[in-house]
């Protein structure tokens, strides 16, 4: 992994151009280390496809240094929640290109992020009605946001050992798909309680394959598909998100100190662009010893203000920040972080599905 222009320069004039000094990561230069986290919106048309409207919803926080967009299925099997974009058929990766093209146009950078929801689906959403699939026949608490309302969440069927090698392919061309679609790079998506996460923590993983059991058998689809995904677009192009301690989507695991410092680890040796960490609570993890587990780029998630963002990078604990809702009320939040004007709430009612309305029409500011 490169990083170039990476230590900040001893006599910037103030801690806050930690957040403004334009980095390298792999390939990629950006202008800042403001990155615009992955969100879901639930405005995808039919047939799952991105519409016109994401586009202007991107190209308007484009001067994020990095944006990641929405979490995208790989499949139709990968879904889980009514309206989210896919990035596997033709007219999806016309609708994404929409996307690119316009975020370009404006100077930013964007990577999609890869999604199997595994057991974090129902019927509804799958095809044919099937099962959502899943490590382990074992239930999440709580229910599936169905297009009809909520619907408490099914058992999912264990996934077989042979089918295994269809999912590591699934993700390959849909990362070959983004690179079609004009994306930077792609991010997978091992956090927050989907499929790469249900492998990786055993509350979830009670297979008895060589895809279960130890940390090194529960890690072994992620670094798969890490493999296979660096093949098709370039390591410095891939990106991999972790929630080692996070709750949502009823997850947990015996050990997640051992568990995610191999998986830190393993990711640090295969040269990809960055780690980017759901720190699902600040002081609930050693999350200097991941970055340090890890050896390269790290994005710190979760709740940062400014200063604590310009904290972060300034000991060094992080590389870049995201930021998830104050991207949504504030198309450009990394001007208003700049200037240190005041922050515009959003409207929660809006964040998932719906119109324009608490999409595109946050205004930046004149
Ligand atoms: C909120 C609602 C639906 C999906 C995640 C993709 O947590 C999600 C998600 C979040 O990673």
């Amino acid at each position: 992994m490169t990083v170039a222009g990476f230590a900040l320069p001893e006599n910037a004039s103030s801690h806050t151009d930690a957040l403004f000094m334009p980095v390298r990561i792999g390939p990629l230069e950006l202008r800042n280390r403001v990155v615009m986290a992955p969100m879901t919106r639930n405005r995808a048309g039919a047939a799952d496809v991105p519409q016109p409207i994401a586009a202007e919803y991107y190209r308007q926080r484009a001067t994020a240094g990095l944006i990641v967009t929405e979490a995208s299925q790989i499949s139709p099997q990968g879904k889980g929640y009514p309206g989210t974009p896919g990035i596997y058929s033709r007219e999806q990766i016309a609708g994404w290109q929409r996307v690119t093209d316009a975020v370009h146009r404006a100077g930013g950078r964007i990577v999609l992020q890869l999604w199997h929801v595994g057991r974090i689906s129902h019927p509804s959403l799958q095809p044919h009605g099937a099962l959502p699939v899943a490590p382990s026949a074992i239930k999440p608490m709580g229910s599936a946001k169905t297009a009809v309302g909520p619907q408490p969440f099914v058992t999912p069927r264990e996934l077989e050992t042979a089918e295994l090698p269809g999912i590591v392919e699934s993700y390959r061309r849909a990362a070959l798909n983004a690179g079609e679609a004009g994306f930077d790079g792609v991010e997978i998506h091992a956090a927050n309680g989907y499929l790469l996460d249900q492998f990786l923590r055993d509350g979830t993983n009670h297979r008895t394959d060589a895809y279960g059991g130890s940390v090194e058998n529960r890690a072994r689809l992620l670094l798969e598909v890490v493999e296979v995904v660096s093949k098709a677009v370039g390591a410095g192009r891939v990106g991999v998100r972790l929630s080692p301690i996070g709750a949502f989507n009823d997850m947990k695991d015996s050990d997640p100190d051992a568990l995610f410092r191999h998986v830190a680890e393993k990711l640090g040796s295969r040269g990809l662009a960055y780690l980017h960490v759901y720190e699902t609570d600040p002081n609930g993890f050693d999350w200097a010893a991941l970055k340090r587990a890890f050896g390269g780029c790290y994005i710190a998630n979760g709740a940062y203000d400014k200063a604590r963002a310009v904290a972060v990078l300034s000991s060094g604990r992080a590389d870049l920040v995201a930021f998830g809702v104050p991207f949504i009320g504030n198309p450009d939040l990394v001007a208003r972080l700049k200037t240190g004007e005041q922050l515009a709430e959003a409207d929660s009612a809006t964040f998932y599905g719906g119109d324009y309305r608490g999409y595109t029409d946050y205004p930046a500011l004149a």
